[in-house]
């Protein structure tokens, strides 16, 4: 019996052994490779807090109760906020953390009831990303395979952190490329782990990526580095966005990115010379108010050079939670149905009907931080399934006041998170072990869970959970199995037409999938884009200034994450050997910024904004730029999102967590 991993989108296949994960050859990591958390994800099963009940409020605190008691308490609070304030006064947060199945079954209920207020942290991740590259190539996923990252003859990784966040991607299919030689680049603020591996850092300042892609492809032009043939076959724009190139100054560009104009050349250099050159993106690219823009930078770069539709190349988001692609492949999106279609196409909407039975509204809903800050407003009624935004939405206050205002709060989840203290009703769901359905990795491929073990005392299957709040609220909404529904779900997802648990089996099928064929696309765009468009788009990006202003004497705040622990910390936190790893977060400071300060390494330190105020401890270490601090957001204490500001992306509604000013002191 085997399942696959909990934690981040690479995938791995895992099987629980004496209480401890053990890698098994999977569809990913072939050799049965794990990293840390993975073999610490089934710590999650002797948590001492572990929902094993239904919980309801009464005066105040949460008591234990019967499923009927609790599902009718939720179904009257659903049913008042319906009455009151009709489709749209109702909310819904499904899980990028859990299945394909349970998903769609929620995002279905969402429509069922009339409304498309329904999110993922898709939202939280790579929503900006998704945005800019389905724009310009027509499609939003990695263009190619995890497998083929092992033939490219250069790597450039921006914005993200390979060697701690996608563990097994880097050390089993980046890592063989830079071994064979291909020179690996990094763009990153800090001096990370993946840095370390790295021959070229853009160590640059967060939030100028813009002005230092730009100045990337002016090099690239200066230099007639570019792929002529590949540019004049496959791409259009490229006149008016070399003239635009043309007038960028490459020096002033580096210089107000922070980075030496000599490091800036040799990279490019670097990147255009191999033959073909992988791209991979991250958080630092897409959590900006700016992220689309960022995105449309970089793909100007990949354009320019040449790198796609071939191996060894491609731009590859790296995708966050286990199943955050597939969430958003089911529908569990505001604006977007099953299948990637819009809520405003009429033909959508009925081939869906033709599916369901019924028609989804037309309305876009709201996305995942507009719905919060909606909270006890317009929206009246919430069910947040695997989540845990009172720690990992911008602007924690702000948030946690929406949850306090809301007049049902309901949340199904594995343990007591901080957002269940917030909750009226508490549905005690599964985790990866004990249910039984699919997740789709970051290269696309969809994987089964086996159920290896049975929830415990009380607690049910995510499936059977949402299942029965659902048919108490409607009767559209009637499948009764995860299989039942994956047979749905591949008739309205047209990526997943043609797949099958048997077909699956313990292996893996890769979208597109499309009938009758043996093995999904591991290069997208080979002859042409996304939808069958001929050519790709450059597009000029000009600068956008950071949300925050950083005064003289303020930092800026960027914001992450580290080998060991996983997101809201909700599961990672409660690892005994995870905490014993990584026990509690500080604030990493430049020694300059620590001596202007008075601060000494170990020393407590206040970091204060206009949003909020945390405590914590400094690290003092040149790992940060100067003028920069690190926190993760990780911990509810620190509590680093109390300081992150709600400014959206405009296009993708994704917040800034990468930029936000501060002052740092001794308390
Ligand atoms: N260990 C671990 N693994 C995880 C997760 C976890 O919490 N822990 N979470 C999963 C999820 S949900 C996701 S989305 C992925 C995210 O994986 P990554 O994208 O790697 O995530 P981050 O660490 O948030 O950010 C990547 C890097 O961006 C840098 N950065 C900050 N600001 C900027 C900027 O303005 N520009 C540039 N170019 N870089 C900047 C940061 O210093 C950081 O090293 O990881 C997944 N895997
Ligand atoms: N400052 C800052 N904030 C960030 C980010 C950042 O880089 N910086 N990154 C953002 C990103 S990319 C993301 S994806 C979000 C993540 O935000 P969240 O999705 O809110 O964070 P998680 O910790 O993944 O939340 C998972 C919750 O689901 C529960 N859970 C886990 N598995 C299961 C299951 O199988 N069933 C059920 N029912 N519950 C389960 C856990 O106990 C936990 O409470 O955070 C965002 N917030
Ligand atoms: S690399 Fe990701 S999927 Fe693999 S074991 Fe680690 S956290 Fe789990
Ligand atoms: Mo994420």
């Amino acid at each position: 019996m085997r399942s696959v991993c909990p934690f981040c989108g690479v995938g791995c296949t895992l099987r629980g052994e004496d209480g401890r994960g053990r890698g098994a050859p999977g569809a990913v990591n072939r050799r049965g490779e794990l990293c840390p958390k993975g073999v610490a994800a089934y710590e999650i099963h002797d948590a001492d807090d572990r929902l094993t009940t239904p919980l309801v409020r009464e005066d105040g605190d949460l008591r234990p109760a019967s499923w009927d008691e609790a599902l009718d308490r939720a179904v009257a609070g659903f049913e008042a906020a319906l009455d009151a304030g009709g489709p749209d006064s109702l909310g819904f947060l499904a899980s990028s953390n859990c299945t394909n199945e349970e998903n769609y079954l929620l995002a279905k209920l969402a429509r069922a009831l009339g409304t498309n207020n329904v999110d993922n942290c898709a939202r939280l991740c790579h929503s900006s990303t998704v945005a800019a590259m389905s724009d310009r190539l027509g499609a939003g996923a990695m263009t190619n395979s995890l497998d083929d990252a092992t033939e490219a003859g250069a790597v450039l990784v921006w914005g993200a952190n390979p060697v701690e966040n996608h563990p097994v991607a880097y050390s089993s299919y980046l890592n063989q490329a830079v071994k064979s030689g291909a020179p690996l680049v990094v763009a990153d603020p800090r001096e990370t782990k993946t840095v370390q591996r790295a021959d070229i850092h853009l160590q640059l300042r967060p939030g100028y990526d813009i002005p230092l892609l730009n100045a990337l492809c002016a090099v690239v032009v200066d230099e007639g580095l570019w792929d002529e043939s590949f540019v004049a076959a496959r791409t259009e724009g490229f006149e008016s966005f070399a003239d635009a190139l043309r007038d960028v100054d490459i020096a002033a560009n580096a210089e107000l990115a922070g980075v030496a104009e000599t490091t800036v050349r040799e990279a490019a250099r670097a990147f255009a010379g191999a033959d073909a050159a992988a791209t991979y993106t991250g958080m630092g690219t897409s959590q900006h108010h700016y992220g689309t823009l960022n995105v449309h930078a970089l793909c100007n770069l990949v354009l320019l050079t040449g790198n796609l539709g071939k191996p060894g190349a491609g731009l590859n988001p790296l995708r966050g939670q286990n199943n955050v692609q597939g969430a958003s492949d089911v529908g569990a999106l505001p604006d977007l149905l099953p299948g990637y279609r819009s809520v405003a196409d009429a033909d959508a909407r009925a081939a869906l009907e033709d599916v369901w039975g019924f028609e989804p509204p037309a309305e876009p809903g709201l996305t995942e931080v507009e719905l919060t800050h909606a909270f006890g407003d317009d929206v009246r009624a919430a069910f947040v399934f695997g989540e845990n935004p009172a720690v990992t939405e911008p602007n924690a206050s702000r948030v946690r006041d929406g949850l306090d205002a809301l007049d049902t709060l309901v949340v199904l989840d594995v343990v007591r998170s901080e957002t269940v203290e917030y909750a009226d009703v508490v549905l005690p769901g599964s985790t990866f072990a004990e249910k039984t359905g699919t997740y789709t990795n970051t290269d696309r491929q969809v994987q089964r869970l086996f159920g290896e073990r049975d929830p415990p005392a009380d607690a049910r299957r995510d499936f059977d959970a949402i299942g029965a709040f659902a048919r108490r609220l409607t009767d559209d909404v009637a499948l009764e199995t995860p299989e039942e529904a994956f047979e749905e779900l591949v008739t309205a997802v047209p990526q997943y037409a043609g797949m099958s648990y048997d077909g699956i089996g313990e292996g893996s099928q890769r979208w597109p999938f499309p009938e009758g064929a043996e093995e999904g696309e591991a290069i997208l765009h080979r002859e042409t884009f996304g939808g069958g468009r001929e050519r790709a788009e450059f597009r000029a990006v000009g600068h956008v200034e950071p949300a925050d202003d950083v005064a003289d004497d303020e930092l800026a705040l960027t914001t992450g994450r580290v080998l060991q622990h996983f997101n809201s910390g909700a599961v990672t936190r409660r690892s005994t050997t995870l905490s014993r790893l990584y026990p509690g977060d500080a604030l990493s400071i430049h020694p300059a910024d620590a001596e202007a300060r008075d601060i000494a390494d170990g020393n407590p330190v206040v970091v204060e904004n206009d949003r909020g105020l945390v405590e914590t401890t400094a690290r003092v270490t040149d790992s940060v730029r100067p003028g920069v601090v690190f926190l993760t957001f990780h911990f509810a204490e620190p509590l680093a999102n109390e300081l992150t500001g709600d400014e959206l992306d405009p296009e993708a509604k994704i917040p800034e967590y990468k930029h936000s000013a501060v002052t740092v002191m001794k308390p």
